[in-house]
């Protein structure tokens, strides 16, 4: 199965993709994660991040889809993935669908968590990672409206889009999540009775 998680800085993409990482045993890539691990290992794509992190904007879209085309080689990965801010615009979804192509795979479901400016705010405050600060918060939010939200319709047209509401307790907000990827394991499992040659496993 092929998730993406796609919602503004708080929103809880990372917390809910712990929960869901053990809920559904797949393997889990953020872009996010990914940049800090080579930030702190001083490589060169963490120097290059760190610049655009920093000022709260989007690292470059070849920089991070040629890290995920990378990173989706390991074996791992072929069961399946849950990205976690990725893609954050239209070129990288692109990039993505045409990667997935060549592995005969596709995106299967698109959760979008919503949450209004003033919760995230609350909650980027109160995480204090050193890209958290207020400024670099408010840019944040508008680069998402200006670059990830396109990404929202992109997917609703092709029909991949669920909107779930991010607000409530970390447990509410996975319980909505949950009732969701159900749904489409039961999509998924009618359609491979119907059809056995697409069955994956
Ligand atoms: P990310 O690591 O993806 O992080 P994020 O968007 O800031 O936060 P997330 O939504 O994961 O929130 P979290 O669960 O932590 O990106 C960092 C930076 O990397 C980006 O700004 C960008 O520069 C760069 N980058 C990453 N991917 C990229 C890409 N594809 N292209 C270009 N650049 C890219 O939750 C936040 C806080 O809220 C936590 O403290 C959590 O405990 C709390 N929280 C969560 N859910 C809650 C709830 N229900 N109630 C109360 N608090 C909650």
């Amino acid at each position: 199965m092929i998730l993406i998680l796609i919602g503004p800085p708080g929103s809880g993409k990372g917390t809910q993709s712990e929960k869901l990482i053990e809920y559904l045993k797949t393997p889990h890539l953020s872009t996010g994660e990914l940049f800090r691990e080579h930030i702190s290992s001083e490589t060169v794509v963490g120097c290059e991040a760190k610049q655009f992190i920093d000022r709260g904007e989007l690292v470059p879209d070849h920089v991070v889809d040629n890290m995920v085309a990378h990173t989706l080689e390991q074996p791992r990965f072929e069961s399946g993935c849950l990205f976690d801010g990725y893609p954050r615009s239209v070129p990288q979804a692109e990039a993505l669908s045409q990667l997935l192509y060549t592995q005969h795979r596709e995106v299967n479901l698109v959760l979008e968590l919503s949450v209004p400016d003033s919760v995230l705010i609350e909650r980027l405050l109160a995480r204090q990672r050193v890209d958290d600060t207020l400024e670099t918060i408010k840019h944040r939010l508008e680069v998402y409206g200006a670059q990830t939200s396109p990404l929202l319709e992109y997917y609703e047209q092709r029909g991949k889009l669920e909107t779930v509401d991010g607000q409530g307790s970390i447990d509410d907000v996975f319980g909505r999540i949950q009732a969701v990827v159900n749904r489409l394991k039961i999509d998924i499992s009618n359609a491979e009775k119907s059809n056995p040659s697409t069955s994956s496993n």
